[in-house]
């Protein structure tokens, strides 16, 4: 018996290492498996695998070449100016609960894996019985799933510490994969929206964050005396026509805005970084490092146009066998191959600004916990929210909500990861959901304990039911066929 729960315990972390957490032989994989259960020529099914799985190591190359670029700067503003302070990205957060779980809690991270796989059974069988559950979409971006159960691990020990090892595995499996189900489900609607019925759902860090937008601007539609244009439907005139190109704009903006940033270091600490060789020009580090912005942008866009054809089509193999009318939940970057361009950059610009702010403040008023932007949630949730946001609400929106996300990011990790005693290790996981729907949730398990879990298992399973009973006709119709949606919706 020993022996062969070893060997499915082997095997798993054999699995989870290489091909769930890495995401593009994950998402290889599934288009493998979806063109075998459609029946495709073997030569057809793995020269899907490869473009898929090639598609995506392009988009990792340009969220690699953004983040390996850029966080290095944002960090060393901490060093330079000699702040204690905690930095909120996703992999500084995976690094901490690392470093604080057997110190704290005595306990490993192996624990963590065995989180992640408990999590994704119930996210993959909530939607089988969709029937039931109105649960549509399958969360399949295995790094973040990672970085979402270590934080979310953390926080059930800290709100349950006595319980048992299984215990707390299956308490929190159960709540994460809920998470996971309803929070890509939430985006079901908005993605088709966004795409064009694409076929598939976002499955990241920020989804209750774009729900809440996309709701907000549903409701305040045709509310306000001048509606709010597009970036993609505005043409600018003379000079400023230069802006209409992506790739110029993106290069402009990031320039001012990486000056500015590189300016307060100071040539002087990139020289003994080796950011800089000793006799480079500073004028020209400043333009490349601000050009490779477009850069990574362009490959990234590259890489979504070349895997999502191949995981949508494939998909519908796995959704006819065995999750009817389910649709793939993706790397929140893949939208913006769809949304407009220049909203991306937006988006992002006002997010930093809205959390250079925030972070101001906590230094003005002196607070126990400083926070350090980190490039993930500054780019990846702000430059996403930025797109829907556009989408529905034209420019308005894509400068005031990735702005207002901004600050949530930097008030609520302070917060939460004050609370949990994360930031005592050095970083938090800081995306939206995490630093506002994630706190809510952690308040109302600690101090109501069981009752509290009660409460957000309720919560959870009541909002698809809530969606679906807003949209009854619409509702399955927005995945199965567009097409059909969009003539009874008149859009
Ligand atoms: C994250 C994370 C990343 C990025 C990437 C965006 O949350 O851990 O590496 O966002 O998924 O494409």
């Amino acid at each position: 018996m020993s022996q062969v729960l070893n060997a499915i315990n082997g095997g798993w972390g054999y699995f989870a290492r290489n091909i769930l957490t890495q995401p593009a032989y994950f998402i290889g994989f599934i288009v493998l498996i979806g063109y075998i259960l459609l029946r495709k020529p073997w030569y057809e099914a793995i020269a899907g695998f490869i473009k898929a799985t090639v598609g995506y190591m392009i988009l990792a190359v340009g969220s690699g070449g953004l983040v390996n670029n850029f966080r290095p700067i944002l960090v060393g503003l901490n060093e330079r100016f000699q702040l204690d302070a905690m930095v909120i990205d996703p992999y500084f957060g995976q690094n901490a609960v690392t470093a604080g779980l057997e110190p704290v809690f005595g306990r490993t991270f192996a624990q963590v894996m065995m989180l992640l796989l408990i999590a994704f059974i119930f996210n993959i069988l909530l939607v089988r019985f969709k029937k039931f559950t109105k649960m549509r979409s399958i969360f399949t971006t295995g790094h973040v799933q990672m970085q979402q159960a270590s934080t979310a691990f953390w926080i059930m020990l800290f709100c349950f510490p006595v319980l048992g090892n299984t215990s707390i595995l299956l308490m929190m499996g159960l709540i994460l994969g809920l998470y996971w189900a309803v929070g890509t489900n939430l985006l079901v609607k908005p993605t088709q929206e966004l795409t064009d019925g694409a076929g598939f759902s976002i499955a990241h860090q920020q989804m209750f964050g774009i729900f809440i937008t996309d709701w907000i601007l549903e409701k305040t539609k045709g509310k306000s005396r001048k509606e709010s244009k597009r970036l993609e439907d505005v043409q600018l005139p003379g000079f400023l026509s230069i802006f209409n190109e992506n790739m110029v704009s993106t290069a402009v903006l990031m320039t001012l805005f990486f000056s500015i940033i590189l300016l307060v270091l100071g040539k002087d600490y990139l020289v003994s970084k080796n950011f800089l060789g000793a006799g480079a020009s500073f004028l020209f580090y400043v333009i490349t490092t601000s050009f490779n912005f477009a850069v990574y942008l362009a490959i990234l866009q590259l890489g979504v146009r070349t895997f999502v054809t191949e995981l949508t089509q494939s998909f519908q193999g796995i959704s006819r066998a065995w999750l009817p009318g389910a649709v793939p939940g993706v790397d929140c970057a893949v939208s913006y191959g769809f949304g407009a361009p220049n909203a991306v950059t937006i988006g992002f610009l006002m997010g930093a600004l809205g959390q250079f702010i925030s972070i101001g403040l906590l230094l003005l008023f002196k607070s126990p916990v400083v926070i350090i932007a980190g490039f993930v949630p500054m780019f990846f949730d702000n430059a996403t929210i930025g797109v829907y946001a556009n989408n529905k609400g034209g420019i308005r929106a894509a400068v005031i909500f990735p702005f207002l996300c901004g600050i949530c990011q930097v008030f609520g990790s302070a917060l939460i990861a004050s609370f949990i005693g994360l930031a005592q290790y050095g970083g938090y996981l800081g995306m939206w959901d995490w630093a506002v729907l994630w706190p809510a949730f952690t308040v109302l398990m600690k101090y109501l304990g069981y009752v509290g879990y009660a409460l957000v298992v309720i919560f959870l399973i009541l909002i698809p039911q809530l969606q679906y009973r807003k949209e009854k006709e619409l509702y399955f119709l927005v995945t199965e066929d567009y097409k059909a949606y969009k003539e009874k919706k008149g859009l």
